[in-house]
């Protein structure tokens, strides 16, 4: 396929200046050759740090950002000083943030158009709940979650967007989607791609998987035409990160 696969590692608020330095320390060491492009975002605290040790080709990512530029908004930061400070991705949509912290399918929509304004590059995470996939519902979830975003994305700009499908039930749970669960769903966004924007998008689009994704099973998964690559999290805080970095596609 024309699209590159992509490995993203996901550390959520995991981690330590020791750890970070430590898993940092083996990716360098493993001499990764850009075949796979390979990113990871640390807590924010870490970026610049963990940036600045970093071997090429691998990048960093931040795990979320705000809409706005600049202002009277504690805690948060801003797609443009991620830019500024040479940040060039960005995680958005993640389900924690969605369930825990009030991500609604319309901010995330505005932190896309945020995002992309900075010229940010977007991991942009959907996925259904279990009793959302129990009722028959996973595509409707994920339409009305990827329509929003859509809104905010012109077509040139579908080059800057790596969609992220993470089904809820599978997220840190070590329940892994099934490779078919993931297939089906992946070629319908596709095909949902290739109706709402156009079918050069659908062709060029990275669609990834995450939930539990692991050295073991990353070999399974990564076989069939519509996955790209994985959103990985707990097992992007271990050695066997870079099993999944190197995995055949
Ligand atoms: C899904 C994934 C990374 P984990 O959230 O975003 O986490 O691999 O721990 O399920």
């Amino acid at each position: 396929s024309q699209r590159k696969f992509f490995v993203g590692g996901n550390f959520k608020m995991n981690g330590s200046m020791k750890l970070i330095k430590e898993i940092v320390d083996q990716i360098n060491a493993a001499n990764l050759d850009g075949s796979t492009e390979v990113i990871v975002a640390p807590p924010a605290l870490y970026l610049l740090q963990v940036q600045e040790m970093l071997k090429k080709p691998v990048e960093v990512s931040a795990q979320n950002c705000f809409t706005e530029v600049s202002g009277a908004f504690t805690g948060e930061i801003s797609p443009n000083q991620l830019k500024d400070a040479n940040v060039h991705w960005v995680i958005l949509g993640h389900s924690e943030r969605r369930s825990l912290f009030g991500d609604t399918d319309k901010l995330v929509a505005d932190k896309v158009a945020a995002a992309l304004k900075a010229d940010l590059k977007i991991i942009a995470c959907i996925g259904e709940t279990l009793e959302e996939r129990e009722k028959g519902v996973t595509m409707q979830v994920v339409e009305r979650q990827l329509d929003a975003i859509a809104g905010e994305v012109k077509e040139a700009d579908w080059k800057d967007i790596v969609i992220a499908y993470e089904p809820v039930w599978a997220i840190g749970t070590g329940k892994v989607a099934t490779v078919e669960q993931a297939q089906e769903v992946h070629k319908d966004i596709r095909q949902w791609l290739s109706k709402r924007v156009s079918s050069a998008v659908a062709e060029s689009t990275r669609i990834i998987y995450g939930g539990s994704v692991n050295a073991k099973n990353c070999g399974e998964l990564a076989g069939p035409p519509d996955i790209d690559g994985f959103l990985v999290g707990g097992a992007s805080l271990k050695p066997e990160f870079l099993d999944i970095c190197k995995v055949q596609h």
